[in-house]
């Protein structure tokens, strides 16, 4: 890859402070041990009902089957807001406060990257690519305890995004030790028992039950009166502490603060509307209406 290359400045012009970069072949001895621990993760069943990622197995142990021409691989990371969702004891994840960012991760990257001559696919989120361990091998940050990607400066509100290309690749960058030392917030944050270091599991997982699940799993878990998502493992964090002050000033889209009552009367069409630019829209009507009940065991206001 040319040092010269302008596809850099153009990402961070459009906003990705966080810009990495390694060649494939040089990468893949350290990524095919993250591969392992996938493929572990999954013969254990952690994945619960994802069938997808099960599915996806070889498309995770030979990147070059969901990009032939792979050469390099390059990754972005933004931070999104960090104010907390929450009103009247109900919550939602942080990354729900915004237009979906599978959406638009997509068309700015597409944008930065539509003059090129390369060949390159870009990946956020739905593809079977594993992006934190990319994101850790580009020199952008470490796989924290909670098994998320943490920025020394960022911390780990952060989207990211994967790009193959067919580029000439770079030689591997230092990679980010990892800062969480013998802390274990993380661990002792999370209300489910999911997680040990480094290890999700995701049956336990609120944002599991809340965003994936389709069973009923109410008489098993309380989860703390999050409507989609959690981010208690994260609000745990002490390199999150700094983004939380910052991130103040942010404003919170109205519809993630509607009234109980409201949310508990509202009809299937106007729960569809009110999400549809927002990656709560991925969140089924039926399972948000299980995830509200959750909230209220009785389907009383508990005051
Ligand atoms: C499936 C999935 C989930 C599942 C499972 C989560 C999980 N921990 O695996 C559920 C629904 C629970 C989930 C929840 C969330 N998710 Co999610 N999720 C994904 C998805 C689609 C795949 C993740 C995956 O492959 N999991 C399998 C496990 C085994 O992989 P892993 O934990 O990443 O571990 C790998 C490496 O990190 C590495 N590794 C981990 N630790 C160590 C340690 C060592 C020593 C080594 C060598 C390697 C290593 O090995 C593993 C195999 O490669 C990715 C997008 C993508 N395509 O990658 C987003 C993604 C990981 N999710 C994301 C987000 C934002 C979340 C939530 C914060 C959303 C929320 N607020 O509710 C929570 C966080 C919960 C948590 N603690 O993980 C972001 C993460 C951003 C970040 N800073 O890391 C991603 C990257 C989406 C994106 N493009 O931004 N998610």
């Amino acid at each position: 890859m040319q040092p010269t290359s302008k596809w850099r400045d153009k990402l961070l012009a459009a906003g990705y402070p966080l810009v990495g970069s390694v060649d494939y072949s040089l990468a893949e001895p350290l990524y095919q041990e993250h591969a392992k621990r996938y493929q572990a993760w999954i013969q254990k069943g952690s994945h619960g009902s994802m069938e997808y990622l099960k599915r996806g197995l070889d498309r995770r142990l030979n990147p070059k089957l969901v990009f032939p021409e792979l050469k390099s691989v390059i990754v972005v990371a933004k931070p999104y807001p960090a104010q907390p969702v929450t009103k009247n004891g109900l919550s939602y994840a942080r990354y729900l406060n915004g237009p979906d960012y599978h959406e638009t991760m997509k068309r700015e990257l597409g944008e930065a990257f539509q003059d090129e001559t390369f060949a390159y696919k870009i990946c956020v989120d739905t593809s079977a690519v594993l992006e934190r361990t990319w994101a850790a091998l580009t020199g952008i940050g470490w796989i924290g305890k909670n098994t998320l990607l943490i920025h020394p400066q960022f911390g780990s509100y952060l989207f990211i995004g994967v790009i193959f290309t067919d580029l000439e690749g770079e030689p591997p960058p230092l990679l980010h030790k990892d800062y969480c030392g013998p802390c274990t917030r993380c661990i002792t944050a999370c209300p489910t028992q999911a997680l040990e270091p480094h290890d999700l599991e995701s049956r336990r997982c609120i944002s599991y039950l809340t965003l994936e699940e389709r069973g009923d799993w109410k008489e098993r878990f309380a989860t703390r009166g999050f409507l989609a998502g959690c981010d208690l493992c994260q609000e745990a964090c002490p390199y999150n502490t700094k983004a939380d002050r910052r991130a103040t000033s942010d404003s919170i889209e109205e519809h993630l603060l509607l009234e109980p009552e409201l949310l508990l009367n509202e009809s299937e069409v106007a729960y569809r509307a009110r999400v549809k630019d927002s990656a709560l829209s991925r969140v089924k009507f039926a399972d948000f209406k299980r995830n509200l009940s959750a909230a209220f065991p009785s389907g009383v206001r508990k005051k």
